[in-house]
Order: C-alpha cells, then structure tokens, then sequence
C-alpha cells in the first residue's frame, strides 16, 4: 500500500467522524516512511520518519504504545509548534483510537460537596474561556544525551513543543463542585488504561493549592483548532510551567484528595533527587527525592543544525527559542569559541510560558570550525550550568547547548 494514501485515510476518517461527534484516530502506519535523519549519539542511532494521523512525519521512538518525537528543525519554523509536528508520548498501550463526543463525560468527585459529571458543552459553557501559549516539555526530553546513560525512552531535543491552549481553568470546576476543608491534592485520569491489571493506570496529582491558582486550564483548543487525537483530544489538562507528564491527556475523572495521592506515577515513577539541582554525583542513587515540578530554563540554537557550514566572512543571523517554568526569559547570550558572551534580542512576548525567540547577527572572522554555545536566564537570576547534572531517570536537562559549526 502507498503509505502516503495511508496517512491521508487516517485522516479524512479523522474529519469525517469529527463532524459527526464522535473522533476516530483511523489507521496507525505500520511501516515507516524513512530512516537516518537525527543520529543519537551512543549507539542509539538513527530514527525512523512515520507518519500517524493528523500528524505529518515524526520521529518514532516507539510503536506500541505510539511515543514520536518533532525533528529539530521543526522549531526552526516558529516559536509554535504546528499541531501536526507536536511530539506524542504515551505510556499505556491501552490508549483510545475512538472517543464519541456526544457521550463524552468529565466526572469530578473525591473531597467535594457536589460530584459532576460535565458533558462537553457543559464544561465549555462553565465559565469564560482562557488562553494561555506555554511550553509542554517531556521530562525526558534530551535524556539520549545523559552520560553515564540512563534507562528510559532514549529522547533527543524534540519531545517539547509550545501551543496556544485555550480552556476554562481548571479552578473554575473544582470550585463548581465545591471543595471541602482539608483536601490537600487533586488526581487526574484520562480515558488511556493499562493492558494488564498489573501495570499501574496513569493518574498524576497536582497539589490543591496549584490546582486552584488561576494558571492550570482544562483545554480544548490548541493552536486553534480542535486538540489532535493523539495529543489528548477532547480534553487536556494545561499545567503551564510543568513537565508535560503533569498534563493528563483524554481528561476524563478529576478527584479531589483529602491526602497525598501514592499512585505509580507520583510515587515511584518521574521523581528527582530533593534538592536546587535535582541532581546527584553520575552513577549514584539519590537518598531523597521528590515529584518533578516545574521547567528549569534552557535555550536552543534554531537556525542551525549541528554540522553546518556557513560561509567565513558574511553576517549570519543565529536564531533560537528560550524558555523556563514561568518566570519568563531574562536574556539569552551566545558565546563563539568560549569567547565573552553577547547578548542577543528577544523577540516578541508570547508571555511567560511561551518559547521566546532571540536572534544575534554574528560574522565568522575566520574559516574553520567554531562552537556556538547558548545561555539562557530566567527573570529569577538562574542561569543555565556549563556541565550537565545527572539524575537516574535523565530528567529536566539543562546544560547550555553547543552547536559545531564549519565557516567555509
Ligand atoms: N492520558 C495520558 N496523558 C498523558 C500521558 C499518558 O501516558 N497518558 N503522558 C504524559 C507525558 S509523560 C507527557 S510528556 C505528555 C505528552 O503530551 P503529548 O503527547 O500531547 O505531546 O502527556 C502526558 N499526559
Ligand atoms: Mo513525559
């Protein structure tokens, strides 16, 4: 079968069933379209282009459950990322290819006064709808780079994207259903399940005092349109300035706990070591450790690629994204073989969750190779570190990134 045909049939199945009130993924690519674009470094390798429905082709780090990753020059298009170049991550194999709209239910319950059971008008109706552009980055994101290597999804830079989300905030319906005295966190479950009774549902939980700040939205809208099936169509939960682990894709039961929740995925998987850095001395086990929270800053060069020859003697304009878990982007500075560092521009202000482009024109004097490192700081004074910290589970890399380039 043509496999570009096979890409199309997903989605017109997709729009079809849309309309209707019901959402059907359509056929999942078997094959993939091509291989050695984006080598990972230990052995990891190149990784394979596929194509899923509404998606145009992504790097495929796993099939069952369907985990891609977004090329790297994706973010050289924009600060946002297009719907259907957004990185997908699941971690049950039980996830949903068909979600009926009409039957579609958000259920909140637990520690309130008054359980819901929202239909999707209902929840949209429930009170005025918000925006917010924020940055939905994989803990894991550029856990392939860890040194010693770690065990999990082996993730280049492109599980991270940036939307413009649009919901009501979640604050609003816990306030709906009335929360009572003493609750002290709200769980979160989406409609993906586990194939064996054995494997732990994926649930996370949120503290009840971020869960009723004005930022958190349960969202519908990403980029303008409809949420991709594969991103967590109807409902997603935002969490701006967290790792994406916290945003629950088919939001489908909220729970308010009058305890700390100890599921799986709060209690054992995506923890860090307890302390600034998250980080313990390479190889070792932290003694102490607590849920990840929210995104360090970091910053990546965009307009070019590790590799690339530019021409010696003719002004370049270096391009890249910033971004860190809400306080916003201070400056961003570039450094040309560890010479002083330059400040860049930041472009415009999509507020303080969002990517920040910055742009910096830089002359290469000589011919030869050149490394061009990035820092970023944040509004709060942190500063991207030179060497890169080290955790069991490779989460929340920040080092200042080099790219090696050639002036010809
Ligand atoms: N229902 C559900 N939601 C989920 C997950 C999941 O496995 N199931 N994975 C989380 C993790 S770890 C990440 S990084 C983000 C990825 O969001 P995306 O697939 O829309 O890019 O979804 C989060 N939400
Ligand atoms: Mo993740």
């Amino acid at each position: 079968m043509n496999r570009s045909n096979h890409h199309d049939t997903g989605r017109r199945q997709f729009l079809r069933h849309a309309g209707l009130g019901a959402a059907s993924l359509g056929a999942l690519p078997l094959r993939s379209l091509a291989a050695g674009i984006e080598n990972l470094p230990f052995g990891n390798g190149a990784r394979e282009l596929v194509a899923y429905p509404q998606k145009r082709p992504l790097l495929r780090i796993t099939t069952r459950p369907p985990h891609l990753e977004t090329p790297f020059s994706v973010f050289g298009e924009g600060i946002i990322t297009p719907n259907d170049a957004f990185f997908v991550r699941y971690h049950l194999a039980n996830f949903p290819t068909t979600i009926d709209a009409q039957a579609y239910r958000l259920k909140v319950g637990g520690h309130v006064k008054q359980p819901l059971s929202l239909s999707l008008a209902e929840l949209k109706a429930l009170a005025e709808p918000a925006e917010v552009v924020a940055v939905n980055q994989c803990s894991g994101n550029s856990r392939a780079f860890a040194q010693p290597r770690v065990f999990g999804a082996q993730l280049g830079n492109g599980s991270m994207g940036n939307a413009r989300w649009v919901g009501v905030p979640l604050r609003a319906v816990l306030e709906k259903a009335g929360v009572l005295a003493g609750a002290r966190q709200v769980a979160f479950n989406g409609l993906d399940a586990p194939v064996l009774a054995a494997t732990p549902d994926f649930v996370k939980a949120l503290n009840i005092d971020l869960a009723l700040s004005p930022e958190p939205l349960i969202a519908w809208t990403m980029n303008g349109t409809d949420i991709p099936f594969l991103n967590g169509y109807p409902l997603k939960l935002i969490v701006p300035g967290y790792f994406g682990t916290y945003w629950v894709k088919h939001l489908s039961e909220i729970e308010v706990l009058d305890h700390d929740f100890d599921g799986f995925f709060m209690s054992t998987a995506y923890r860090v070591p307890d302390n600034a850095c998250m980080c313990v001395p390479a190889g070792t086990a932290p003694t102490a450790t607590r849920p990840i929270t929210s995104l360090p800053v970091r910053s990546f060069m965009t307009s070019l690629a590790d590799g690339a020859h530019v021409p010696a003697g003719r002004a370049l304009l270096l391009k890249g994204i910033a971004f860190d878990g809400g306080s916003g982007i201070q400056k961003v500075e570039v450094s040309e073989d560890g010479q002083p560092w330059r400040e860049a521009a930041l472009g415009k202000d999509l507020g303080r969750f969002s990517f920040r482009e910055w742009r910096l024109p830089l002359t290469p004097s000589r011919k030869g190779p050149m490394t061009l490192s990035v820092r970023a700081t944040n509004r709060q004074g942190d500063e991207q570190p030179a060497t890169a910290s080290w955790n069991p589970g490779g989460y929340a890399r920040n080092v200042i990134e080099t790219t090696r380039i050639v002036a010809v």
